[in-house]
Order: C-alpha cells, then sequence, then structure tokens
C-alpha cells in the first residue's frame, strides 16, 4: 500500500477494521402508504419510531423520489469532481463563506480522504457572522455555483427539491411516533431554514486502512437523508454492542438519520448516531447526504411536551446559529480544541 500525507492518518483506535461488517439489519421501510391520502397508517409510524430508537439510523424505499432526478445529480457531481483543479478553486470554500468546493476537510482534527461541493438549499441564507457569542450581526451567505454549467445547478436544485419534500413527511412520521402532532417538529423552525446539502467525492485511496473519507461524527441537524452510489462506504455506529456496520449499498432507498437536534427535541429518547464513511484502495466513490437544518435564530431545547417531572430536560437550550458557527470554524482549520457537541449543553 501507498504513502498518504500524514494529516490524513486516523489514530490507531479509529482506524477502519479489514473485515468490516455488512448490515443486514438497518431497517429498511416501505413508504408507499404516504401515496394514499390518509393518515399514515400506524404500523409505519411504529416502524419510524422503533428503527430510530433502536438504530437512529433507517433506509426508505418507495419514498416518491423520481430515479432520474438521482441519476442527474449523481452523473453531474461526477462531471464536477472530473474537473481540473483550479476549475473546482474558482467556486473554492473560504474562511467567510462554508459553500463551495473543498478538499481538505478535517473530521475530529483529523484530515477526511475527500472532496466537497457544498450548496445552501435556500439561497441566500442568513446566519450570524461569526461564532463569538456577544456578536449580533448577520451575514448573507450565497452558493457558489460553477460557471457555464447550468446542468450542475438544475439537478442540484431539482433533487434538493425532492429531498425537503421527503425530508418533511419523515418528521411528520417521527412527530406521530413521539406522539405529538403531526406538524409539531415543522411548524415555527424552518420559515428561514439554513438546510444545505454535500456532494462528497471519494477518490481511491493508497492507504484505506490508515485514512478515512470522513472520519467519525455525528450530525449536528434535524435529521439527513443520504444517497450513496453502489460503492459501500458508509458505517453506522451499532448502538447494541458500538460495532462499526457498513451499510450495503441499495440503489432504490436512501439512508436516513436522526441528528443531534432530533436528539434534545425528544430529551435523548431517538439518539443521534456515529457514522463514518471508508475508502478504498481501487474505486471512487460518491454520496450526497442532505442536512435539513432550522431557522440560525431557533433556540434548541427538548420540547416542552416531553419533559417532565420523572424525565427532566437532559439539554440547555442553545442557539443553532452560533452552534453552527462555532463548528463550521472548526471544519474549515485543524484547530486544537475539540469541535462543539451537544454534550456540552447537557445538563
Ligand atoms: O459518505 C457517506 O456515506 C457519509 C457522509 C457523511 O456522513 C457526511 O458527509 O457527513
Amino acid at each position: 500500500m501507498g504513502e498518504v500525507d500524514p494529516s490524513f492518518i486516523q489514530p490507531l483506535e479509529h482506524r477502519p477494521k479489514p473485515y468490516p461488517i455488512e448490515a443486514d439489519n438497518i431497517p429498511v421501510i416501505d413508504l408507499s402508504p404516504l401515496k394514499a391520502p390518509l393518515p399514515p397508517p400506524p404500523d409505519l409510524v411504529a416502524e419510524i419510531g422503533g428503527a430510530c430508537r433502536k438504530w437512529g439510523f433507517f433506509q426508505v424505499i418507495n419514498h416518491g423520489v423520481p430515479s432520474k432526478l438521482r441519476e442527474s445529480i449523481e452523473s453531474a457531481s461526477r462531471e464536477f469532481f472530473a474537473l481540473p483543479q483550479e476549475e473546482k478553486l474558482k467556486v473554492g470554500r473560504d474562511k467567510g463563506n462554508p459553500f463551495g468546493y473543498y478538499d481538505s476537510e478535517h473530521t475530529k482534527n483529523v484530515r477526511d480522504w475527500k472532496q466537497v461541493f457544498d450548496f445552501a438549499v435556500v439561497d441566500p441564507i442568513v446566519f450570524p457572522s461569526s461564532h463569538e457569542p456577544d456578536d449580533v450581526h448577520l451575514i448573507e451567505l450565497c452558493n457558489k455555483w460553477p460557471p457555464n454549467r447550468p446542468q450542475f445547478r438544475e439537478a442540484c436544485e431539482e433533487h434538493t427539491g425532492e429531498m425537503e419534500k421527503l425530508a418533511f413527511k419523515l418528521l411528520e412520521l417521527i412527530a406521530l411516533s413521539l406522539g405529538l402532532p403531526k406538524d409539531r417538529l415543522i411548524n415555527g423552525f424552518f420559515e428561514n431554514q439554513t438546510s444545505r446539502v454535500r456532494l462528497n467525492y471519494y477518490p481511491p485511496c493508497p492507504a484505506p486502512h490508515l485514512a478515512l473519507g470522513v472520519g467519525r461524527h455525528k450530525d449536528t441537524g434535524v435529521l439527513t437523508i443520504l444517497a450513496q452510489d453502489d460503492v459501500a462506504g458508509l458505517e453506522v455506529k451499532r448502538k447494541t454492542d458500538g460495532e462499526w456496520i457498513l451499510v450495503k449499498p441499495n440503489p432504490d432507498a436512501y439512508i436516513v438519520n436522526v441528528g443531534d437536534i432530533i436528539q434534545v427535541w425528544s430529551n435523548d429518547k431517538y439518539e443521534s448516531v456515529e457514522h463514518r464513511a471508508v475508502v478504498n484502495s481501487e474505486k471512487e466513490r460518491l454520496s450526497i447526504p442532505y442536512f435539513l437544518y432550522p431557522s440560525h435564530y431557533t433556540w434548541i431545547e427538548p420540547l416542552e411536551e416531553l419533559i417532565n417531572v420523572e424525565n427532566t430536560a437532559k439539554f440547555k437550550a442553545y442557539n443553532w446559529g452560533k452552534f453552527r458557527a462555532t463548528r463550521n470554524r472548526g471544519n474549515f482549520d485543524k484547530l486544537d480544541v475539540e469541535n462543539i457537541q451537544i454534550s456540552h449543553f447537557r445538563i
């Protein structure tokens, strides 16, 4: 095996196992009952609730997203990442604006073996201008679309529209599974949503036993919906025993995971679970996560309906925009401090 720059090398305990365990038990949930103009059937709601509780991850099939749109965003992404580096750098991300192309992101302060292109779902988004708690200034952040590539932008936007519809359907099911009204996790949180989409491109890696495509992490947002191509790479930490489980690609499925915000809203009933992406020495891999994020001014705290004297709030309220601004800073630079986590707000 070849050499890689030391910045990519994971500490021993976080390196991938040579023979990963392939998951056959991450729940696959059929959403076809949602096609009928009726309330979702209770067994579907219970299936979603069970998956959120036991795994924090599940896959959905018959989700209603046209396969044509998924194929278009995948081929547009492949074309983009195949461009010469100087072309990609024309839309390079910088310290002030986290959108665009970037190839040196760090997760937990180790460099990821990947290239990414990020864009906001609502363009421009309004965001705190800094992570400093007392700085009340806001900025507008705009997407950086590659010039002269209208098909790329169109493919990204069309697929994202479908992701948004699917995300809100899933939020209704999750709310019902928590015994809440179906719009409880939607109303009031997304008027100025800060959701984003990432195109992840993992080139073949000469030392896949030392590096990771994305280091272990939990997602900070409400929920994530991920499309992966036919090359396996996503590993999920199984809650029962802490083993890393490789999620077998299914071209008809999207992979959904609960983010930190649902963990806080549900007061730990549904946990946000660690995951990572492994790379391989032969094949490139593509994945496309859609991260559903609320308005920047949202205060995240356990929902009052889900706490009581026996189950008191386990988290202090935190401001989403400031939380995210702090995290973005750590993802851009290798910092000597741990990235901000919801555990910092645990009571
Ligand atoms: O590529 C994958 O399967 C996982 C991607 C991911 O977790 C991320 O981009 O945050």
